[in-house]
């Protein structure tokens, strides 16, 4: 598994959190994403045959939010 930090900005309560874990959990090879609003960015694991940085944050720009910064690491 791969794991991304997403930098989010746009969340302002646990709603926000509630959307970005759904639209993050729904992308087809991610394995779990725990939210949080602060600091606000998500934790995300995923297969790398499956899907990439840019598709999470194509998610969830698609759910209004903005990921302004990815890292990755190899776990
Ligand atoms: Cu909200």
């Amino acid at each position: 598994m791969t794991e991304a930090i997403l930098t989010i900005t746009g969340m302002t309560c646990g709603g926000c959190v509630n959307s970005v874990t759904r639209v993050l959990q729904a992308v087809p090879g991610v394995q779990q994403a725990a939210v949080t609003l602060v600091p606000s960015q998500a934790v995300v694991s995923y297969d790398a045959a499956r899907t990439d940085p840019e598709k999470l944050a194509q998610a969830v720009a698609g759910a209004g939010f903005t990921v302004t910064a990815s890292q990755t690491r190899t776990a």
